[in-house]
C-alpha cells in the first residue's frame, strides 16, 4: 500500500470549494484550517497585515509548509499563494501557471489576487517568477475592457528580468505606453503611444516541454515553488470563476510540465487554486460589485453542481499524484 503520508496537503478553507471534494479529503487527509468566517474579507484583496496574521496561523498550525501542497479554493484568493511562498527558507524561483500575470498594480498596503506577484518579488529569497500559459492578460481583456500597460501593470518587473511571461497561444498584443527591453520571452516594438508585443508563446515554440527545457537551465535557483491557478486550463478541464475567459492549456500538458519540472529542479513547495466558488460579498459593497461583474456569466447552480465539483476534484487528484511522484 502506498504511504499516504508521503505527501502532506493543507487546505485553507476560505470558500468550501475544496472541502466538498470528499475523495481528496479521504485520500490525503489534509490539515484543514477553517477560514470561512474570513471568506469575503479575504476574497479578491485584503490588507497585507491580514496575510501576516494568516501566515503566523499557518506556520503555527502545520509547522513547515516546505514539501507540502496548499489548496485554498477559488483563484479569487490567489494572493494566498504569498503565504506559502513567504514561508520558504531558501533562494527560490516561482513557476506560475495562470491565465493572468498577477503583477497588476494595487493600492498601497493591500495585496490582491491580481497583484501578489509584486509582493512576492519583494521577498529577498524570491529570485524570479516564470509565468506559463498566460493568454488572458497583457492584451485587451474581454472581462474588463481597459487598456493594459505600465499604468495598470508593473511592467518594469518584466523589463528587469524578474518575471518572464510565456503565453500559451497569444502571439501578439498591444500595450498602452512605450516599453523598451530586450527579453527572452517577448519582442517589444515601441510606437508613438503604444508598444507592440510579440510573445514567444508555448504552442508556436514546440509545446510546454520544449519551452521548459529552454527556460529551466537559465533560472537562477535549483529550488522552485509551483503555484497553479487552474484558470490556465481550457474550460472542459476546469470549472473556475473565469467561465468564458479561461486559458487554453490542456490538463495533460500541465501534468507533463509538473513531471518535467520535478525531474530538472527541486520542487520545495506548491499551491493550487482555481476551484470555482460563489461569492455573496455581503457587507463589502465594492467586492459585491466586482463579484456581480466578474461572475455574471456563471449560473448560481454551477458552483454547487456535482459534475463541476467532480471535474475539479479529478484535476486536483491528478496534480497531487504528479507532485507525489516528484516527492516520494
Ligand atoms: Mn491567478
Amino acid at each position: 500500500m502506498e504511504d499516504q503520508n508521503a505527501l502532506e496537503v493543507i487546505v485553507l478553507d476560505v470558500d468550501e470549494a475544496i472541502v466538498r471534494q470528499k475523495r481528496l479529503l479521504e485520500k490525503y487527509r489534509p490539515t484543514v484550517i477553517p477560514l470561512r468566517d474570513r471568506s469575503e474579507a479575504l476574497r479578491y484583496w485584503c490588507r497585507i497585515e491580514e496575510l501576516e496574521r494568516l501566515r503566523q496561523l499557518l506556520a503555527s498550525s502545520v509547522g513547515t509548509v516546505k514539501g507540502k501542497v496548499i489548496f485554498y479554493g477559488s483563484g479569487d484568493y490567489h494572493h494566498l499563494a504569498y503565504l506559502g511562498i513567504s514561508l520558504m527558507d531558501e533562494p527560490v524561483t516561482i513557476i506560475h501557471f495562470d491565465n493572468h500575470t498577477d503583477f497588476g498594480r494595487s493600492r498601497q498596503r493591500y495585496i490582491h489576487a491580481g497583484s501578489w506577484v509584486v509582493n512576492s518579488l519583494e521577498l529577498s529569497h524570491v529570485r524570479k517568477v516564470i509565468q506559463l500559459g498566460i493568454d488572458g492578460d497583457l492584451s485587451l481583456r474581454k472581462d474588463i475592457p481597459m487598456p493594459i500597460g505600465p499604468v495598470t501593470h508593473k511592467i518594469s518587473l518584466l523589463c528587469d528580468g524578474k518575471v518572464e511571461v510565456y503565453p500559451n497561444s497569444m502571439h501578439r498584443s498591444v500595450l498602452f505606453g512605450r516599453v523598451r527591453a530586450t527579453l527572452p520571452c517577448v519582442e517589444f516594438k515601441p510606437r508613438l503611444l503604444t508598444t507592440e508585443a510579440n510573445w514567444k508563446n508555448i504552442q508556436d515554440h514546440g509545446g510546454i516541454e520544449a519551452t521548459l527545457e529552454r527556460i529551466l537551465p537559465a533560472i537562477p535557483t535549483d529550488a522552485v515553488y509551483l503555484t497553479i491557478d487552474k484558470d490556465v486550463l481550457r474550460e472542459s478541464d476546469s470549472f473556475t470563476n473565469y467561465l468564458g475567459m479561461q486559458g487554453s492549456l490542456i490538463l495533460n500538458e500541465l501534468l507533463a510540465a509538473i513531471s518535467l519540472i520535478g525531474r530538472r529542479k527541486r520542487i520545495i513547495g506548491a499551491d493550487v487554486c482555481g476551484d470555482g466558488s460563489y461569492s455573496a460579498a455581503r457587507g463589502y459593497p465594492l467586492k459585491r460589485f466586482f463579484a456581480r461583474l466578474k461572475d455574471r456569466k456563471i449560473h448560481l447552480g454551477s458552483f454547487y453542481s456535482q459534475e463541476n465539483i467532480r471535474l475539479n476534484e479529478d484535476v486536483n487528484l491528478k496534480i497531487l499524484e504528479r507532485l507525489m511522484e516528484q516527492w516520494k
